[in-house]
């Protein structure tokens, strides 16, 4: 059976979308990102990056999430289109674009408008505006498109949706009304049966709720050493 190390975090929710969609057979093993777990020897031995979501999968050992929705989607199948399909190769540049851009931009600008312990507008902006440039992109595909790629969905979907339905806390809830293509596809994918079932396995288990001096020391070691 699958092991899934998570958190209820937004990269460890696109996969648990796909488990779920999939209707795979897995465990799930709460990583408690705020206690420090990331960074356990034996799940640095799953994930060296010292962050979930990761998988092992008998003897593959997949981390990072949009890896792990490839790599669920190649093992069954499902949700991208066929190998040697020309839209193969539109999947992997959609799927990056999410990977590297709507992912990075998003969490930062989390990260700075809600996190940092000092309020610095160059960064704010800068990854504000940056998140907003994605997703402006994402927006007119789906406003030309019903899903990301091929028409059908796929991991593309999922791998945006893990992080969209987001945007009232990476931009502010008044930012829906700019990516009206981007909510309708949040929307549908957030009534899905499997979106439903993926949000409830954090409720399993029991995630430190605090953001205190602990999660800090674990999430933000940057705060304790000095490279710049
Ligand atoms: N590129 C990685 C990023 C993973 C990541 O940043 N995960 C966050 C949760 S969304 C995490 O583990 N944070 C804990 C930490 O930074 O210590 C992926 O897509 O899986």
């Amino acid at each position: 059976m699958i092991k899934f190390y998570y958190s209820g975090a937004p990269n460890p929710m696109k996969v648990a979308l796909m488990l779920e969609e999939c209707g795979l057979a897995y465990e799930a093993m709460p990583v408690d990102t705020r206690k420090g777990e990331q960074h356990k020897p034996e799940y640095l031995a799953i994930n060296p990056n010292a962050k979930v979501p990761a998988i092992v999968d008998g003897d593959a050992t997949v981390f990072d999430s949009n890896a792990v929705l490839l790599y669920l989607a190649e093992k069954t199948g499902k949700f991208l289109p066929p190998k040697g399909d020309k839209n193969r190769g539109e999947l992997l540049s959609w799927l990056m674009f999410v990977a590297s851009g709507v992912g990075p931009f998003s969490g930062q600008s989390v990260h700075f408008r809600h996190y940092a312990p000092e309020k610095i507008h160059y960064a704010i902006n800068r990854y504000m505006y940056e998140a907003q440039r994605h997703y402006a992109i994402a927006n007119e595909r789906l406003g030309k498109h019903k899903y990301m790629v091929a028409d059908s969905y796929g991991i593309v979907d999922m791998a945006l949706w893990g992080w969209a339905r987001l945007i009232p806390t990476a931009l502010g809830e008044e930012y829906w009304v700019n990516f009206p293509n981007v909510k309708r596809l949040v929307d549908e994918i957030s009534a899905r049966p499997a979106a439903a079932r993926a949000a409830a396995i954090k409720d399993k288990h029991k995630f430190k709720a605090e953001f205190d001096d602990e999660a800090r020391k674990a999430m933000f070691k940057h705060m304790d050493v000095k490279v710049a």
